[in-house]
């Protein structure tokens, strides 16, 4: 069987940054704007008055102290809290296709290969900016890259998920070099109204070239010993956005069209799920949790990644061991543990061993088991 490696990643960050405190501030202009306005209703006991947001929350709960986005002024506004994000022509390149070419010569570059090395891209995201042509197509197309060219959605898990698919194809040998790119513009989606989950998400866009080891010229290269994906049906992650809204007669700006969670049972149901994953994916491999040098997790919440290293090895667990980019980046979706491992790999030894997890809407679960050749 032709083996596959990881031969370079690529990472791009939105130019504006947007700390709790900016945040907070705005959530809370908004609170004191609906709850005056509704004053009569709030009074008369018919409508819930909103609460005010608060920093010291969001860092306790999450561990999140920032997070980058496409465009803050539109998310900072109280009378708008959602992003101003121009509409393109249809040939203009689109958002989510720019960026992920942006991260993908990044991946290229540190894999010493052209775009028209590659013969398969993969656009995996937690949302598509369009239904078609795929984002992936136009991607290759902006690239110069060869082949074949799909999207696919697994929420969190859509990067890890991705590069099972790469690893597959080169594995199989239908192709030799595949990208697949995480274009993860989550201020789209997010609900900047709701004070349970208006901290959560940032945006980012992370790129993950894989290829054969037999060919890559790549002075570093993370040699694939194996993938493992698994789900379990939930609803306690869920956004109804669909192209069925219109048919089902609901306005088009309802709660459940962006992104809702029951965010304590989510914690409390991902994490032992997280950690039994990767304890199973090492076993299969001959491998134990204190076999592996890095985790480089999910990046939704500070406590449950701690949670999960502390079950896998029993001790405390630190940056070292398992790096956090959430503080920075909030969760980033699927491309959270794609940049933990973009910016925390370097220190690695030929021969260590490392994985690439992650989890959440689905529930999913996707572990990339890898260790440093060279
Ligand atoms: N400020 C102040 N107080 C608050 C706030 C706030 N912003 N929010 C809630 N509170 C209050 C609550 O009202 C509650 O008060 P009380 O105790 O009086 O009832 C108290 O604080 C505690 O609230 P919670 O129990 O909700 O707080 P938690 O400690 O559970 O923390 C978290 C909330 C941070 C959401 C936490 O539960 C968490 O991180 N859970 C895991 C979430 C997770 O991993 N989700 C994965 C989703 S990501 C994914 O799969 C991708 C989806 C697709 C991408 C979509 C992109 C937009």
């Amino acid at each position: 069987m032709i083996q596959a490696v990881i031969s370079g990643t690529g990472l791009w960050v939105p130019e504006h940054s947007v700390s709790n405190e900016e945040l907070v501030v705005a959530f809370n202009a908004y609170v004191d704007l609906f709850n005056a306005s509704h004053a009569a209703e709030i009074a008369a006991g018919t409508r819930q008055a909103l609460e005010h947001s608060s920093a010291a929350f969001i860092e306790k709960a999450s561990g999140i102290q920032r997070r980058y986005v496409v465009d803050k002024t539109g998310i900072l506004d109280p009378h708008r809290m959602f992003p101003r994000i121009p509409a393109r022509a249809d040939d203009e390149p689109s958002l989510m296709a720019e960026v992920a070419v942006k991260a993908a010569m990044q991946a290229l570059a540190q894999a010493g290969r052209k775009p028209e090395d590659v013969d398969g891209v993969i656009c995996a995201a937690s949302n598509m900016q369009r239904p078609y042509p795929a984002m992936a197509v136009e991607i290759q197309q902006l690239l110069g890259a060869q082949g074949f060219g799909f999207d696919m959605n697994v929420a969190c898990s859509s990067a890890t998920f991705g590069i099972e698919q790469a690893v597959n194809a080169v594995r199989a040998g239908t192709a030799r070099c595949v990208l697949v790119v995480n274009p993860e513009i989550t201020s789209g989606h997010q609900e900047w109204r709701d004070r349970d989950c208006h901290f959560i998400f940032g945006d980012v866009c992370t790129a993950v070239l894989v290829e054969a080891k037999d060919s890559c010229v790549a002075k570093e290269q993370w040699e694939v010993l194996g993938t493992q994906l698994a789900t379990q049906f939930s609803n306690n992650i869920r956004n109804n956005f669909g192209f069925m809204n219109r048919c089902e007669d609901t306005p088009a700006d309802a709660r459940d069209k962006t992104f809702a969670q029951e965010g304590r049972k989510v914690f409390k149901e991902v994490v032992p799920i997280a950690a039994a994953h990767i304890e199973r994916h090492l076993q299969k491999h001959g491998f134990k949790a204190h076999d592996v040098r890095r985790f480089w997790l999910h990046q939704a919440n500070l406590s449950m990644n701690q949670l999960v290293v502390k079950k896998l090895l029993d001790t405390e667990p630190n940056a070292d061991i398992a790096p956090i980019i959430l503080d920075e980046f909030a969760n980033t979706a699927s491309a959270g543990s794609v940049v933990a491992f973009h910016r925390h790999r370097a220190d690695l030894a030929p021969g260590d061993l490392g994985i690439v997890c992650s989890f959440g809407a689905g529930y999913s679960v996707g572990s990339v088991l890898i260790r440093r050749t060279q």
